[in-house]
């Protein structure tokens, strides 16, 4: 049996992930940092790619390349079917029902940015857009930058201390005005699980469209966006082992049918005359320029190795990290964390009394540990808080206890040393 069988083999018969032989998929893991271990617990960031991804992405530029929907020529149909191939392959991941409702854009951000600017257009003054204290800046911007132009409200809902949403206060915030819910699955900077359902359900009795920005979910979880009955969902490949500059934005077809193109240029179209120009279906209308071929080609080839070890054992894997860092890091001395929601994804984000994050950052640096230090882009978060930033620890499938461990002895000569 190859490696992907046994893979497949395990994920079927629901045996716990084999970290040792995932981790030497991602050659990256293997190399010293100072003189230490890499321990690489900053996938909230961007995650690491193993070598699968790595080789589809040289064996499509060695063999494949051209560009797509453009040429009659065989390696253009080489690059189409790679490309189109993904879209298939997403479908499949989060259970949409057609490819017409996957479009790729350039990651998260895009993605709210191209719902932000297409649905909005026809929001008027005083109508609301409902988003939650806990957002990524990526999902605050584009917001204020439609209501700066056409005179929406961005309204609110408010956290507790542990840094969930309150959702009853969140549900009582929906009005007559509401046009669209915007909501994280998973904090970044907190590591909450929202009830993003609960929300859903109440939205479509009143036919509000939810977008769900699934950047820090799709990594850690199978997300299965019919069953969530979201009209949205944003998430960027970089996250989830695939190459950078490539996402995707899930719509229900009744949406993006209705939105208007985000951008113009070549591949939107049907036919462009100086009189009128006639866009292209779905997904296409969405899709301006020569897109990211080989980012989608990577894309691909993560979401091929996420499903054979299977997103369930993945997020089994990673709530028992979770659970054994959260409890190793809580104890040190002078440690606060920040984000003790009761439903976590693997984000631990503290402060160690009288050191600075950036410091903390550095110091772990030092021993091989890469954290994430400062406002993770989500400055009201901070703000709430009432501090300027945390250091920040975020798991995923490849990390191990020993990553965790490296990362405690590095917090504890940081405390050591200023102590001193
Ligand atoms: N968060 C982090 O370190 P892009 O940059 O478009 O791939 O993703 C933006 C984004 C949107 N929503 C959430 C919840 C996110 O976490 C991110 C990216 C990274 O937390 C980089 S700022």
């Amino acid at each position: 049996m190859n490696p992907n069988q046994t893979r497949k083999k395990d994920a079927e018969s629901g045996a716990a992930l084999d970290n040792k032989r995932i981790r030497s998929d991602f050659p990256i893991l293997a190399q010293s940092i100072n003189n230490h271990p890499l321990a690489y617990l900053d996938s909230a960031a961007s995650s690491q790619r193993p070598q699968q991804v790595i080789d589809a992405i040289r064996h499509y530029y060695s063999h494949d390349h051209s560009n797509v929907h453009r040429g009659v020529h065989t390696l253009s149909h080489r690059a189409t079917e790679a490309y189109e191939g993904t879209r298939e392959k997403v479908r499949q991941f989060i259970n949409a029902e057609s490819t017409s409702e996957i479009v790729f854009t350039k990651g998260t951000t895009e993605s709210i940015n191209l719902v932000a600017d297409s649905l909005g257009r026809d929001f008027s003054p005083g109508d609301e857009i409902l988003i939650s204290h806990m957002e990524h800046h990526s999902n605050i911007v584009p917001w204020q930058l439609l209501c700066e132009k056409n005179g929406t409200r961005l309204v609110v809902a408010p956290i507790n201390n542990q840094g969930e949403l309150l959702l009853d206060d969140c549900l009582g915030l929906i009005s007559d005005k509401t046009r669209l819910i915007a909501i994280t699955h998973v904090s970044n900077a907190l590591g909450t699980i929202n009830p993003v359902e609960n929300l859903i359900i109440e939205a479509r009795s009143r036919n509000i469209p939810v977008l769900v920005d699934g950047a820090q979910a799709i990594p850690h979880q199978a997300v299965d966006v019919r069953a969530l009955d979201c009209d949205f969902y944003a998430f960027s490949s970089h996250k989830m082992c695939g190459p950078t500059g490539i996402g995707v934005l899930y719509g229900k077809q009744q949406w993006l049918d209705r939105m208007p193109p985000y951008q113009g240029g070549g591949d939107m179209i049907l036919s462009v005359s100086f009189k009128e120009t006639l866009y292209n279906e779905l997904p296409y209308k969405f899709e301006a320029g020569t897109p990211n071929i080989a980012g989608a080609v990577g894309l691909g080839a993560a979401i091929d190795y996420l499903s054979e070890i299977s997103m369930p054992a993945i997020a089994a894997y990673e709530a028992k990290l979770l659970t054994y860092a959260t409890s190793a890091i809580g104890q040190l001395p002078g440690v606060e964390l920040v984000g003790t929601a009761a439903k976590k994804a693997g984000v631990i984000s503290f402060n160690i009394e009288g050191i600075h994050p950036h410091d903390i950052g550095t110091i772990l640096d030092h021993q091989g540990v890469a954290i994430r230090t400062g406002h993770h882009c989500a400055m009201p978060v901070m703000e709430f808080f009432g501090i300027a930033g945390t250091a920040r620890a975020s798991l995923a499938f490849y990390n191990n206890e020993d990553d965790i461990d490296q990362l405690v002895t590095g917090l504890k000569l940081a405390i050591k040393m200023f102590q001193q």
